[in-house]
């Protein structure tokens, strides 16, 4: 089978649970981010799983982007790369996939738990602590087994979470490459502030690879700060992305960056010239909101599927908008059957 999206990611089982202010204190979390989790965050997993509300929700950043994703697309159209392990938590992903009809190729670790975030809800803040367990361990290898490779080959389109940054900066280079010698598009999602902060190098070695970039506003900060540049200018920071480095001269570099209510704003930088837009975002009343978290991966998910679609790049970033305004009024990274249509 023919799969025209082919996305990499690190697999995660979401563990969802409202926290107040003073929780995400006691254990020095920030209101909106996402993290790896340190040994002092550990007793968090236990806690949520303890408690009556907890939701246990498929998730992983890049995941949760291909079933958005397939949500949209005809069926058979994605696919997606990550590693679990053989447990429950692999089944309960397992089952998310199918109900939108996203195929997985995991790689399957025999002794290491499926990775878990706790996704702490916060009103319309979210804080993820990753425990990334088997997602941590996988391999290019993988991608390079015959029956793999086959859908790497067939593929038209490549969807990369940054997150993966942490994990196999080479897997993602293996998928680069071949993007950019077949002149494929290659996305890839900053993911959180923490990547351009702390992977800095893994990123630069994998940006040349990249067409698209997506990312919201305060990892275009955090590239913005570990690179010298002006947070405060985000059109500068976006031209500087997208006139950095590029491996396959025969497609401009678009950079797309989301800023929550405000409108998107897309830098393409083609023939040494920039053409800078903005987006307006669909409005959507507060009381609607059911929580943002997966906001960013249902954006990532309605753009990309736009670009299979061969949208144009306005339509592209609408239907972003539009299945992520879907998506926040889900209960996680969800999205609502009956299916809409865009
Ligand atoms: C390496 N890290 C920290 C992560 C993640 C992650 N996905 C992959 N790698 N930390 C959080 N997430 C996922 O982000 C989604 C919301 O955008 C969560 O699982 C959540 O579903």
């Amino acid at each position: 089978m023919a799969f025209d999206l082919v996305c990499l990611g690190n697999p995660l089982l979401d563990l969802q649970v409202n926290v107040d202010k003073a929780y995400l204190d006691k254990y020095g979390l920030k209101e909106n981010d996402a993290i790896l989790t340190e040994e002092k965050h550990m007793p968090i997993f236990d806690e949520a799983l303890a408690r009556p509300d907890v939701r246990l929700i498929a998730g992983g950043a890049a995941q949760n982007t291909a079933r958005g994703a397939q949500y949209i697309l005809p069926a058979n159209s994605v696919l997606y790369f990550g590693s679990v392990g053989k447990d429950k938590y692999a089944d309960k992903l397992i089952e998310a996939n199918k109900s939108v009809g996203l195929t997985t190729a995991y790689m399957v670790q025999d002794d290491i738990a499926t990775g878990k975030c706790a996704a702490l809800i916060n009103g319309t803040n979210r804080s993820l602590v990753t425990d990334l367990g088997a997602a941590n361990h996988f391999k290019p290898s993988h991608l390079e087994k015959p029956e793999n490779w086959e859908h790497v080959k067939n593929a038209k389109i490549f969807y990369i979470g940054g997150f993966h940054l942490t994990v196999s900066p080479e897997a993602i280079e293996l998928l680069g490459r071949h993007a950019a010698e077949e002149n494929k598009p290659f996305v890839l999602n900053f993911s959180a502030p923490f990547i351009p902060q702390f992977f800095k190098e893994p990123l630069a070695r994998v940006l040349p690879y990249v067409d698209y970039v997506i990312c919201n506003e305060s990892e275009a900060a955090a590239f913005a700060e570990a690179n010298g540049l002006d947070a405060s200018d985000l059109v500068s920071v976006a031209k500087s992305i997208a006139k950095s480095a590029k491996i396959n001269g025969k497609r401009p570099r678009t950079v797309v960056f989301t800023q929550g209510t405000d409108p998107t704003l897309v830098v393409v930088h083609e023939n040494g010239d920039f053409v800078v837009n903005e987006y307006p975002v669909h409005a959507l009343e507060a009381s609607k909101v059911t929580d943002t978290n997966g906001a960013g991966d249902a954006f990532a998910a309605g753009f990309v599927a736009g670009l299979v679609q061969g949208k144009d790049l306005a339509t592209s970033v609408d239907m972003g908008h539009w299945l992520a305004k879907l998506s926040i009024q889900e209960i996680g990274p969800s999205f609502p059957f009956p299916k809409q249509t865009y």
